[in-house]
């Protein structure tokens, strides 16, 4: 399983652009609403710091790639286009858009920092970001507030034969959201409301929705066009603001990722991605150089282009996940001498018997216990694996 990442947010704010950058892939872009007609699915990259070295080896990757200790490990990136007011009502690609949104594990609302971008996408001057944030939660709590009254609805209408109980019509009516009926019953208990919709107020679905759109749609906002001084001050202050301190705001210029991928391809830099630093290698003019060390100075600034940051921020710290390497407690390589041929990505509490189900139900079904690689102690099936573990599954075939 790969996890998708999703990129939202209401047009012309950098979503293709940074689909692009992170993906190398060549989608449409310009300052146009709706350039982008069909949800963009990418591969893109998470880094993990390699495990190989710690055991005097080097890896050699089945998927992604291994540059400078770090083990790019490839993640779905999806370039969710079509976010208007409204949307949750259809307008724009408003129904497009929402099954996009659904299949995003976690999401990175993409916001124009700089601030000369209107809500619907045109340009202006000044638009405060704090509007776009709080349009897009509102979108998505809105959508939320929908799908839980038709849940209402069929609780209500009583022909569905599960005993009464609300949270079973919610979380069949919310399915496709990823969430099931313990939760939802979670959430209403922990909202102090009752097992009872007839009991809830507009203002009570409103909260219910809102809780289980921010546990099921996690989000990072990637505070684009950062190489703008507007942006910078934008930036500045929502920072500081207390009323944003439940948001994770990773600073980005999806532009200088871009230009930098772009000149590391055509041999003009050496540029890892993720990295606050680079070389040129190739002969450039005085412009091209000029427009360089410009990049050059951001990087320094921010320690990076904040791409690879905004998406590694999205999946590990706010969907919480683990990457784990396969080993071996002798030698780590396999029969044929690869080392560390994957590295999965995992949810933050995958236990040994989890990874087991996750690469297949044989070898789940026949796990006997594992081997932690750098201790060479055996560990149980029940046993919670930590970020960069590499194991051993030992099986009974
Ligand atoms: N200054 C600046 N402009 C950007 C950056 N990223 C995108 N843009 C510009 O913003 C406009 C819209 O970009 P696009 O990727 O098409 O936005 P989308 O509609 O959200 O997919 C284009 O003119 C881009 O060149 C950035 O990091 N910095
Ligand atoms: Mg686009």
């Amino acid at each position: 399983m790969t996890y998708k990442i999703g990129l939202v947010g209401k047009p012309s704010v950098g979503k293709s652009t940074l689909f692009n950058a992170a993906t190398m892939n060549d989608v449409p872009e310009g300052a146009y609403p709706f350039t982008t007609i069909d949800p963009s699915v990418g591969e893109a990259y998470v880094r993990v710091e390699c495990a190989a070295p710690d055991f005097d080896e080097t890896c050699t990757p089945d998927t992604g790639f291994c540059e400078g200790g770090e083990r790019f490990v490839p993640t779905k990136l999806v370039d969710v286009a079509g976010l208007v007011p409204g949307a949750h009502e259809g307008k724009g690609l408003g129904n497009q858009f929402l099954s996009d949104l659904n299949e995003a594990d976690v999401l990175v609302h993409v916001v124009d920092f700089s601030g000369e971008t209107d809500l619907e996408g045109e340009p202006t001057e000044g638009h405060d970001p704090r509007e776009d944030i709080g349009f897009l939660e509102e979108e998505l709590d809105q959508w939320y507030v929908d799908v839980l009254e038709k849940g209402i609805e069929r609780y209500r209408s009583g022909y569905h034969g599960n005993e009464g109980d609300i949270e079973v019509d919610l979380a069949e009516q919310m399915n496709a959201f990823g969430t099931n009926k313990d939760e939802i019953k979670q959430v209403i208990l922990a909202l102090d409301l009752e097992l009872d919709p007839d009991a809830w107020d507009g203002d009570d679905r409103e909260a219910l929705a809102r809780e289980l759109r921010k546990r099921t749609k996690p989000m990072v906002v990637a505070a684009n066009k950062m190489d703008t001084p507007e942006a910078q001050a934008n930036f500045e202050d929502i920072a500081n603001d207390p009323e944003y301190e439940h948001l994770t705001v990773v600073p980005v210029s999806a532009h200088a990722e871009k230009a930098l991928k772009s000149a590391n391809e055509a041999g003009v830099v050496d540029y890892t991605p993720g990295e606050g630093a680079f070389d040129i290698v190739g002969d450039v003019s005085d412009e091209q150089e000029a427009g360089l060390e410009q990049i050059r100075e951001f990087v320094t600034e921010f320690d990076g282009t904040g791409v690879q940051d905004a998406i590694e921020t999205a999946l590990f710290d706010e969907l919480g996940t683990k990457a784990v390497f396969p080993g071996g407690a002798d030698a780590m390589g396999d029969d044929q001498g690869r080392v560390m041929r994957d590295c999965w990505i995992l949810p933050e509490d995958a236990t040994t018997e989890d990874l087991a189900y996750h690469l297949h139900s044989d070898i789940g079904d026949g796990l006997l216990h594992a081997m932690d690689c750098r201790s060479g102690r055996q560990i149980s099936t029940r046993h919670e694996l930590e970020h960069r573990d590499v194991v051993e599954l030992v099986t009974t075939s």
